[in-house]
């Protein structure tokens, strides 16, 4: 069974990833994993904190001369900010004379009042620091890894920004084939249309002078996922459930949409379902004309393109607080501020890329199993090879 944990608190001594259930004999390095922490470091729209991370994840056990060990992979990643905060987030008990950095004035929209009820908390910072989009870190280091899996399988994994408040892409129609995948890659705000770049700009920059924030829409795709990954036939083992739930447990996430889920409600179903035709040239035999499903029926993947699309609210910290309650007098206040992030889409994009990896490999090793990566690819292979006895009778 392939499963993953993180610990460790936002202003804390660091992040704690472990990796269980990959194969042994798979190639990793900390330098793959770094190229995706510094993708996930960008983004038009950032605070002040990432100019203080370097982010980089150590492994700590698992792995030897470059190659899992198939034992649980444990990785670490410093928080460099954790030196202003070494009293103030203290593992040890400190002086009562210590600037604990507590505070009780409730974000509206934040987790800090639902945790601070759950938790009995009457420090926010006790919720805050856990509940922070810090702890994002850790799932695309995790993802990182498993992308070294899935490119194994010729699977990769792609994202973009489709819209950013009000201002939407205008290549959010274009065919996936023809998505400017690189330019995504060199855009500050991971737009896929070059146009788009000043006009998503000119937003979050409009919602940092309102003093507010901004949330939008991001996209993520995997490519050449086999078919028959996920299962129809128990409701949790549904491959789409599972996606879902992994995108919506990103920090501010409000709406997943697989495939065009909403856009189909509004046509008749002849327009939506995606025809199935032969193709010999295709390694399944079989192809959809379209991909209105998004790479998912019944649960189960196609063969098409996996599609998700992702709502992402604004961040609800903000520069002009919101009116709010104080945890501990119960009075009106205005909400906390503390230093924060405009805009978060671009960088959640990567964050929903990690979540696919993980989810994938999940599936990919239930689906596949084997101890060694060879063992994984063999029993891959096989499986690919019996598409060829489909559609010839
Ligand atoms: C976050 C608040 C900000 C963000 C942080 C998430 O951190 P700070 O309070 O230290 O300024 O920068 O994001 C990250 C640290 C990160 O690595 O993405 C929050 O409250 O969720």
């Amino acid at each position: 069974m392939f499963r993953f944990l993180t610990a460790g608190e936002s202003h804390g001594p660091g992040l704690t990833i472990m990796v269980e259930g990959l194969p042994a004999g798979l190639n990793v390095s900390e330098e793959d994993i770094k190229i995706d922490l510094q993708r996930r470091q960008k983004g038009f729209g950032r605070g002040g904190r990432m100019k203080i991370e370097k982010d980089h994840a150590y492994f700590k056990s698992g792995v030897r001369h470059g190659l899992t060990l198939g034992s649980p992979i444990s990785l670490w990643i410093e928080n460099i900010d954790f030196k202003n905060w070494t009293d103030a987030m203290s593992p040890y008990p400190v002086d009562e004379s210590v600037d604990k950095k507590e505070f009780s004035k409730t974000v509206p929209g934040h987790a800090d009042f639902v945790g601070a009820l759950k938790f009995k908390q009457h420090d926010l910072r006790n919720v805050l620091e856990r509940a922070s989009a810090r702890e994002t870190t850790s799932r695309v280091a995790a993802g990182s890894l498993c992308k070294s899996l899935l490119k194994k399988l010729n699977i990769s994994i792609k994202s973009r920004v489709l819209s950013i408040g009000e201002v939407t892409s205008d290549d959010i129609d274009q065919k996936l084939e023809n998505v400017d995948w690189d330019q995504t890659e060199i855009s500050e705000v991971r737009s896929s249309s070059k146009n788009m770049d000043e006009k998503f700009k000119d937003a979050i920059l409009s919602s940092k002078r309102n003093k507010t924030t901004i949330g939008g829409i991001f996209q993520v795709v995997a490519f050449n996922s086999p078919v028959g990954l996920g299962n129809f036939s128990q409701w949790d083992r549904k491959l789409d459930g599972k996606i879902a739930q992994a995108m919506m447990s990103i920090n501010a996430v409000k709406g997943v949409e697989i495939g065009n889920g909403f856009a189909n409600t509004k046509k008749p179903g002849s327009e939506v379902q995606d025809v199935i035709i032969p193709d010999k040239e295709d390694r399944r035999n079989f192809k959809h004309i379209t991909n209105h499903a998004g790479g998912l029926e019944g649960g189960v993947t196609n063969g098409e393109p996996i599609v998700v699309n992702v709502a992402i609210k604004p961040i609800a910290t903000l520069a002009k607080p919101l009116p709010s309650v104080d945890i501990n007098t119960g009075e009106i206040i205005e909400a906390q501020y503390n230093r924060s992030d405009v805009c978060q889409v671009p960088p959640a994009c990567v964050i929903g890329e990690a979540m696919m990896s993980l989810i994938l490999t999940e599936s990919i090793i239930e689906k596949f199993g084997g101890d060694h990566i060879d063992e994984l690819i063999m029993n891959f292979s096989n499986f690919i090879k019996s598409h060829n006895e489909f559609g010839k009778k």
